[in-house]
């Protein structure tokens, strides 16, 4: 199919149509383009190609892209080797501090007051009781110095400790069958993974950094950190967690973003 030129119009740049629309999909079509399907940077001529529709027409190149996007995801968990372990580095590497980020600024950042603060519970847990950071205190520790990749293009090697999730979702008496778990966050942000990804030996629900107790922009007092995901699969300051097999999406998720993420 042929691009359709937009009318000529003294007040529109040429093409602006079409700008708008590769624009107002900059998730789907970036994720889609990490992914390697798309090679090279994206023109308007290569999304025709891709969607075989006319990119005026922004509702049809929008399905098709989500089409390929919820693809993607179910290649994407096939592939996935739950034991296979991602990378992990020397202390060395290990950058003080971590790189802030957030979907608002580093200042606008409201601390969590650990003494109030309680993680709850919900879906299909067998022991639905809260914990309170003293009691999460109580759990084994884990360490594991991985890399953080942000899709905005940005990476960091951390050193992240904490329990190990799926160990936390034993204690808690978890349907490990389930398909998903689903997390809450302090600042109203939300996400969400699959249960492999939940039970993978690089999963943790961290509570320091560089053997330190994380710091406020970085999650106090609990985030998760898993190896295998993208920065935006890891919510901070977690304030609830679901297991279920509904399916929940996320802030990101549901902007756009690819909900596999793998790394
Ligand atoms: N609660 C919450 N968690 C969040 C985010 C957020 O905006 N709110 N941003 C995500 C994104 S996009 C990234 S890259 C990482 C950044 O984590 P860091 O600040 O520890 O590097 O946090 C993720 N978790
Ligand atoms: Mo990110």
């Amino acid at each position: 199919m042929s691009i359709r030129n937009p009318s000529p119009s003294a007040f529109r740049p040429k093409n602006g149509i079409d700008q708008r629309i590769l624009e107002s999909n900059k998730a789907l079509i970036a994720d889609i383009g990490r992914r390697g399907i798309l090679r090279g940077s994206l023109s308007l001529g290569a999304l025709t190609m891709l969607t075989g529709c006319d990119v005026t027409d922004e509702s049809a190149v929008q399905s098709v892209l989500r089409t390929v996007s919820s693809f993607n995801d179910r290649v994407q968990q096939f592939l996935f080797r739950p034991d296979h372990l991602a990378p992990t580095y020397s202390e060395a590497e290990v950058v003080k501090p971590p790189r802030y980020n957030a979907y608002y600024d580093v200042n606008d950042v409201d601390p969590v007051d650990g003494a109030t603060w309680k993680l709850e519970l919900a879906g299909l847990v067998a022991d639905r009781r809260s914990w309170d950071v003293q009691r999460f205190s109580t759990l084994p520790e884990q360490e594991w110095i991985i890399r953080h990749i942000c899709v905005e293009g940005w990476d960091y090697i951390g050193q992240w400790s904490g329990v190990n999730l799926r160990h936390f979702l034993e204690v808690v008496g978890a349907d490990l069958k389930a398909k998903y778990v689903a997390f809450k966050c302090a600042d109203g942000y939300s996400g969400s993974i699959d249960m492999a990804t939940a039970l993978h030996p690089q999963t943790i629900l961290a509570t320091k950094y560089a053997r330190q107790t994380i710091t406020d922009p970085f999650g106090y007092p609990l985030r998760l950190r898993t190896a295998t995901k993208l920065g935006f699969k890891n919510p901070k300051w977690i304030t609830a967690i679901e297991v279920t097999n509904v399916y929940p999406g996320g802030y990101w998720e549901d902007r756009g973003f690819n909900w596999f993420a793998g790394i």
